[in-house]
C-alpha cells in the first residue's frame, strides 16, 4: 500500500492553483483510497510559514483557516491523517538530521531558492543584495520539506510542478540516510502530478498564480465571493483573435483559462479529472475551446466574453459548496479544535515510532 503525504503553508486563503495543483488532488487520492489500505497524511505546515517575515497574530488565523479549508473541500478526518506540523516536533528533529547530510551546494541550485533570491534584489535599492538578506530556514526550506515527508517513510508526495525540483532532494535525502545509516529505512518517495499541474496568474500568463504575487486580480481565492470571481476573470489577460484554440505558447491567456475550466468541467462524459495525464488534460481544453467556438460560430459572440462567462460560472459553481462548508465550520472553533486533536495524536504516533528508529541509527540517545 501507498503512504501519501503532501503539506500547504499557512500562509493565505488558497487560490485555484492550490486548489486544482494540490488540494482537489488530495480528496481525489482520498476517495480512491477506500478500496486499498493507503495511509493518507496532509499536513499544515507552520514551520515553513515562518521561513518569510510573518505577523503572529495573522499565522494564528491562518493555520486555523487552512484547518478549516481543509475540512471544507472534502478531506475526512477520520479517513485521513489532517494535522499541524508544528504539533509534532519530530518534524524539526529530522530537519536537523537531514541538514546534517545535506550540502549547501545542492540547496544553492534550488530554483525556488534562487527565485526569492532574485526577488530581494530586485526589491532592494543596493546592488550588492546576496542571500545575507534571506534567512537560514528559507534556505532549509527544502530539506524540511524533506523530512516531513520520511517521517511518515511516505511513498507518493502529490504536489504541483513547482514543487518537483524539492521532491528529487527528498529522494535523494531518503537515499543518502539509507546509505549511511540504515539500508532501505526511508522509501524514496515519487511525485503525483494532477493534470492542472501549473495554474497560471491571470495578469501575468507567463508566471503561476501565486499567493505573494502583489496583484491581488492575478490570483481567483477559494473564499471569493461570486462578484469577485467575476471581476478577476474579467480582467485576466487574453486576446482578440475570433476564435479559441489551445495554445500554451503563442496564446498563454487564452489557454490558461481554458485548461482552469477544462478541469473544472471535464467535457468528455464520465471524465472525472482522476488518474488523467498531461495528454488528456490538453485534449480536455482543446475540447472546450472547440466548444465554444461552436457557439461563437453560432451567435457571433466575443471568444474573450464568452470564454470568461463560462469559465466565471463554473468558479462559482465549484466554490459554492465549499464556501458554503467553510462558513459552517468557521462558526464551529470547538469542532476544529478537537480535529486538530485527533490529527496531532495520529500523525505523533508514527513520527514517534520513526525518531527512535533513527536515534539508535544515527548514533544518539
Ligand atoms: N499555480 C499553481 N499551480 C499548480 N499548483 C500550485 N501550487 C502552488 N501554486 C500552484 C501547489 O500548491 C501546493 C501548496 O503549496 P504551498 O503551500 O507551498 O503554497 P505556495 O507555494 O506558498 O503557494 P504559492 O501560491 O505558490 O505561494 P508563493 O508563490 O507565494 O510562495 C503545492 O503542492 C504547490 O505545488
Amino acid at each position: 500500500p501507498k503512504v501519501i503525504f503532501s503539506g500547504i503553508q499557512p500562509t493565505g486563503i488558497p487560490h485555484l492553483g492550490n486548489y486544482l495543483g494540490a488540494l482537489r488532488n488530495w480528496v481525489d487520492l482520498q476517495n480512491a483510497s477506500l478500496s486499498t489500505s493507503d495511509e493518507l497524511y496532509f499536513s499544515i505546515v507552520g514551520y515553513h510559514a515562518i521561513t518569510m517575515p510573518q505577523q503572529p497574530a495573522r499565522l494564528r488565523t491562518e493555520r486555523s483557516d487552512m484547518m478549516a479549508t481543509l475540512l471544507a473541500i472534502g478531506l475526512d478526518p477520520h479517513r485521513c491523517t489532517i494535522f499541524h506540523q508544528d504539533q509534532v516536533p519530530e518534524h524539526t528533529e529530522l530537519a536537523w538530521i537531514l541538514n546534517c547530510i545535506t550540502s549547501m551546494g545542492k540547496l544553492n541550485r534550488m530554483t525556488t531558492w534562487k527565485s526569492k533570491l532574485a526577488t530581494a534584489k530586485n526589491v532592494s535599492d543596493t546592488t550588492d543584495v546576496d542571500d545575507k538578506d534571506l534567512s537560514l530556514g528559507l534556505f532549509a526550506y527544502p530539506v524540511l520539506q524533506a523530512a516531513d515527508i520520511l517521517l511518515y517513510r511516505a511513498t507518493h508526495v502529490p504536489v504541483g510542478e513547482d514543487q518537483i525540483q524539492h521532491l528529487e532532494l527528498s529522494r535523494d535525502l531518503a537515499d543518502a540516510y539509507n546509505r549511511r545509516f540504515e539500508k532501505r529505512f526511508f522509501p524514496l518517495p515519487k511525485h503525483i502530478i494532477t493534470p492542472t499541474k501549473r495554474v497560471l496568474s491571470l495578469r501575468d500568463p507567463k508566471s503561476k498564480m501565486s499567493k505573494s504575487a502583489p496583484d491581488a486580480n492575478s490570483r481567483v481565492l477559494i473564499t471569493d465571493t461570486p462578484r469577485e470571481v467575476e471581476r478577476k476573470v474579467k480582467k485576466a489577460v487574453t486576446d482578440a483573435e475570433r476564435s479559441l484554440r489551445y495554445d500554451p505558447v503563442e496564446r498563454a491567456g487564452v489557454s490558461n483559462l481554458l485548461s482552469i475550466l477544462a478541469a473544472l468541467r471535464p467535457p468528455t462524459q464520465g471524465n472525472t479529472g482522476e488518474g488523467e495525464g498531461e495528454g488528456e488534460a490538453k485534449q480536455d481544453a482543446q475540447l472546450w475551446a472547440d466548444r465554444l467556438n461552436a457557439e461563437i460560430e453560432a451567435t457571433g459572440a466575443s471568444s474573450g466574453q464568452l470564454l470568461k462567462a463560462t469559465l466565471t460560472e463554473a468558479v462559482v459553481e465549484t466554490l459554492r459548496p465549499i464556501q458554503e462548508e467553510l462558513e459552517r465550520l468557521r462558526k464551529d472553533p470547538g469542532y476544529l479544535h478537537q480535529m486538530e486533536q485527533l490529527g496531532r495524536d495520529k500523525a505523533q504516533t508514527v513520527a514517534r515510532r520513526t525518531m527512535s528508529q533513527v536515534r539508535k541509527s544515527v548514533g544518539l540517545a
